[in-house]
């Protein structure tokens, strides 16, 4: 046989299965496919970070004695779709099957399985650079009526074991969640983000991506991501020394100012494969044990790793296709257009699309608590806030970013992943960031032209929803401050948040969400 190996743009790993015990014959196709670049309309950063982490990968791949097949961008032979192109390449080199390791989307891996059968057999194998297989995950969840996180991810401390004593979780706590909601004092000193050096493959692609998706929303200014294996390791190197320490203390802190604070920003690394799961749980467990960072911090960090991400990737790969079509609160709203451009007045919503669009990249509250639980508020339609995220983040693959839109931010799966919505009002966000100082609003006042608008839309979210979540037993106490309220103020509320609605409602499309 000679197998010519699809290597993926989040495939990235020469640890890849596809890429062990492999003919000498065997040929190794990397390809860039416009269709990848604009399903959704992909943030320039995030497009140039994949095509130059595939170039420098092939480059590492030759080095190492494999035959290599890349199909540039704009090779004119190129067929610009993943498929077809491993298929033109195939016969090309006349390979008499195709093997690839399960992508990272439904849409991929049902359009390769469809094909296992065909003249030129596609082998489809499972990816092994996670904790956990989907199978793994099934297993987990059979018989289970409900799939809370928190015993999933105890169960994987004690197979992987990190931060285990024994029998016993380091510390005597599975979960440090308590000591790590500080908001960042006024003057904390942020340290730097590492900035790599581009050499002429990395500028060659920025260019490339300038000229072909230079349309899209985002900015390639500050194009600042790892786009090899070694950069990436500067990358977790830095957050080890620099940020961990306080990581768990800000984890949910929002700055006006500051995009990263302590996160790691390590998930598109991971997510390409530029990383492995394994190494950055290990070397974030080193600094618990060598004594050089808290365990509210490591634990915070590993739970998102082992935990959380697992987790999601289980959901998505056991749930899909129909996990995709869930809208448990019916909500229907098109995206409302300032998420293209930041135009709002609303300051903590203008900065978190501000630094989206400069950096292609959020942290995780301000996706959760800003953009996501506006979206949730104004019954945004899960479609059209999932294609957002799935476009404008580097990180976002849809198996990571699908459960965590879908399910988390707006509920929209009835509950299988939160046991309740992540709304909430303006005090939330005052309490956790800087950004109502600089804001025409205020946080602390629910109707009048000044009122912060989160604060009628989240009470006027809670009684347009209450028949679906007025039974949530963790809703019970919310409930009970909303039936307490007088009718005329229910009212006022209800008027405020209808005129804001309607306002977004009003504002003209824009025209270049999809890159039209
Ligand atoms: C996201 C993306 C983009 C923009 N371009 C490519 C590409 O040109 N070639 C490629 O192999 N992969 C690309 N990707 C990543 C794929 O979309 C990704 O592998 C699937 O969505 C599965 O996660
Ligand atoms: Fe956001 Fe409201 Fe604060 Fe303005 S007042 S920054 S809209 S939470």
């Amino acid at each position: 046989p000679r197998p010519l190996v699809l290597v993926l743009g989040d495939q990235l790993s020469l640890m890849l299965p596809s890429l062990r015990d492999l003919p000498a014959n065997a040929v190794v196709a990397l390809c860039e496919v416009s269709a990848e670049g604009r399903y959704v309309p992909h943030h320039p950063q995030k497009i140039a970070l994949i095509l130059a982490a595939m170039r420098h990968f092939a480059e590492a791949l030759r080095k190492r004695g494999y035959r290599v097949h890349y199909s540039a961008l704009d090779d004119p032979d190129n067929t610009q779709a993943l498929v077809t192109e491993a298929q033109r390449l195939a016969r090309l080199h006349a390979c008499d099957e195709i093997r690839v390791v399960r992508p990272g989307e439904w849409r991929l891996w049902q359009a390769m399985r469809e094909r296992e059968h065909a003249t030129l057999p596609w082998r489809l194998l499972e990816d092994d650079r996670f904790y956990t297989t989907p199978d793994d995950f099934a297993a987990w969840a059979s018989g289970r009526r409900s799939l809370r996180m928190e015993y999933f991810y105890r169960e994987q401390r004690r197979r992987s074991g990190l931060l285990m004593e024994g029998e016993e979780p380091a510390g005597g706590r599975w979960n440090l969640d308590h000591d790590n909601r500080e908001p960042l004092p006024t003057g904390t000193p942020v340290p730097a983000p590492p900035h790599h050096r581009h050499d002429t493959t990395t500028r060659a692609v920025i260019a490339l991506v300038a000229e072909h998706f230079g349309d899209h929303f985002g900015s390639l200014e500050g194009f600042h991501w790892p786009v090899t294996r070694r950069q990436a390791l500067v990358d977790l190197r830095h957050f080890i020394e620099h940020l961990l320490p306080a990581f768990g203390r800000y984890q949910d802190a929002i700055s006006d100012s500051e995009p990263f604070l302590f996160h790691s920003r390590l998930a598109a690394a991971l997510n390409l494969g530029l990383l492995s799961p394994r190494e950055v749980c290990e070397a974030a467990e080193r600094e618990y044990h060598e004594g050089r960072a808290p365990l509210n911090s490591v634990e915070g960090f590993i739970r998102q790793v082992l935990g959380w991400r697992e987790y999601v990737r289980g959901v998505y790969w056991t749930r899909m296709p129909d996990y995709k079509r869930g809208n448990a609160l019916g909500a229907r709203r098109g995206l409302p257009n300032f998420f293209w451009d930041g135009e709002t007045e609303m300051r903590c919503l203008r900065r978190a699309i501000e630094m989206t669009r400069d950096n292609a990249y959020a942290h995780h509250i301000q996706r959760l608590m800003v953009t996501g639980n506006f979206a949730l508020l104004c019954d945004v339609a899960p479609e059209a806030l999932c294609d957002w995220y799935l476009a404008v983040y580097a990180d976002a693959c849809e198996w990571v970013e699908l459960p965590n839109t879908l399910g988390m931010v707006l509920h929209a799966d009835g509950g299988l992943m939160g046991s309740k919505p992540y709304c909430a009002s303006g005090k939330y966000i005052d309490r956790m960031s800087d950004h109502c100082r600089h804001c025409r609003f205020d946080p602390k006042r629910v109707t009048g032209p000044d009122a912060c608008p989160f604060n009628s839309l989240y009470w006027d979210f809670l009684e347009r929803h209450a028949e679906t979540l007025s039974t949530n037993p963790r809703m019970k106490l919310i409930y009970g401050s909303l039936s307490r309220m007088s009718e005329e103020k229910r009212n006022a509320m209800r008027d405020q948040a209808g005129a804001f609605l309607e306002r977004l409602d009003a504002a003209p499309a824009y025209s270049h969400a999809r890159g039209q």
